[in-house]
């Protein structure tokens, strides 16, 4: 639902002047908005699950799971609704409050769809959050999805629209656009950010937060990834992206879009405890839990579990 005090008519002038404040401006005025509209002391958990893995036919150049890159991942065909539920349960003890599954799709098939609704209501009826990314969605699917009880999809911009042929080319933005408004107007929460690392510019960072902030009603939640480099696909020696500059995107991201949730995504498990302790003082009040992503390894659950009690943060 859209927050009356949103404000979604940001310039790209604006996000820049905030984005080279002196680094203590920034982060003061990202964490002040961040205890005016959250815990500061709080985050949420999910933990992801691949129900479909690999043999994907686009052509994202950072995944583990496009099929035109040779990166050395198990196919998996979908999985059935007992083992995604016996992970679900798994989740849930350990403290995860929302289930995500993802799959290698380009878009939902119909033929696919009575297997998700069964899992989205095998986990709803566990008392966990639901969340798919499952690729391009019509509107009818987007309502079916609503109906089973669905309550987050997933599905980033990535980067700019400018930079986004560079990282794929069998979609456009526009397409990924599209699938965020079927998601919107099913009123199902909007799960979309982006990914750092990609050979992308200062610029195009600012463009991807501006265009999420600019969106009719902002995303509930907004994923910020750090590139995982996986051997085998076109980025797998890209740049490492400079913490500061992380630190400073969450910060940005929480200062333009105070009421979402922002998600410490992919990437986690390549940062040090003192960059993800300024992320959260930044603003970042998700993470995602549990030793595995989809394809590539988190942070262990024994590390992360020693962090929160280092500072002090619980789960929401
Ligand atoms: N196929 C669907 C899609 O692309 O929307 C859903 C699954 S896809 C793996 C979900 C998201 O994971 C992508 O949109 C991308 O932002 C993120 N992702 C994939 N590989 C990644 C990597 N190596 N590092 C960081 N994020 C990644
Ligand atoms: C998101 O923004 N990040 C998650 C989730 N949404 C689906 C995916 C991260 C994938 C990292 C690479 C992998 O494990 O394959
Ligand atoms: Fe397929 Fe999604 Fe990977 Fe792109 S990011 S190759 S759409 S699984």
């Amino acid at each position: 639902m859209k927050n009356l005090d949103q404000k979604n008519n940001w310039t790209l002038e604006e996000l820049k002047t905030k984005y080279n404040l002196p680094f203590n401006d920034l982060l003061w005025e990202a964490h002040q908005i961040h205890r005016k509209y959250h815990d500061p002391n709080k985050v949420q958990i999910s933990t992801l699950m691949s129900v479909k893995t690999g043999g994907c036919p686009e052509d994202c150049k950072y995944c583990s799971q496009s099929i035109r890159y040779d990166t050395g991942i198990e196919l998996e065909k979908t999985l059935s609704l007992e083992e995604v539920l016996k992970q679900a349960r798994e989740a849930k003890k350990n403290g995860a409050s929302r289930f995500c599954m993802g799959a290698a799709w380009r878009n939902l098939n119909n033929s696919n769809l009575g297997k998700i609704v069964d899992m989205v209501k095998g986990v709803k009826e566990l008392g966990l959050e639901s969340c798919v990314t499952l690729g391009m969605l019509t509107s009818d699917q987007a309502q079916t999805l609503k109906d089973a009880g669905l309550d987050y999809y997933n599905h980033n911009l990535d980067t700019s629209e400018e930079y986004y042929s560079k990282v794929v080319t069998t979609r456009t933005y526009q397409d990924r656009l599209d699938t965020i408004k079927n998601v919107r107007n099913a009123n199902i929460k909007v799960c979309c950010g982006g990914i750092l690392g990609l050979g992308e510019n200062h610029d195009d960072r600012l463009k991807l937060l501006n265009v999420l902030a600019n969106l009719d009603v902002q995303p509930e939640s907004v994923p910020i990834n750090k590139l995982v480099r996986v051997k085998g696909t076109p980025f797998s020696e890209n740049q490492n992206v400079d913490d500061f500059d992380f630190i400073r995107i969450i910060a940005l991201a929480r200062i333009v879009m105070p009421f979402s949730m922002v998600r410490l995504s992919a990437g986690r498990d390549s940062m040090n405890d003192q960059t993800q302790a300024l992320c959260f003082f930044a603003g970042a009040n998700s993470i995602f839990y549990g030793e595995e992503l989809l394809t590539t390894k988190n942070s262990s659950i024994q590390h992360d579990q020693e962090l929160m009690r280092k500072l002090k943060i619980g789960a929401i």
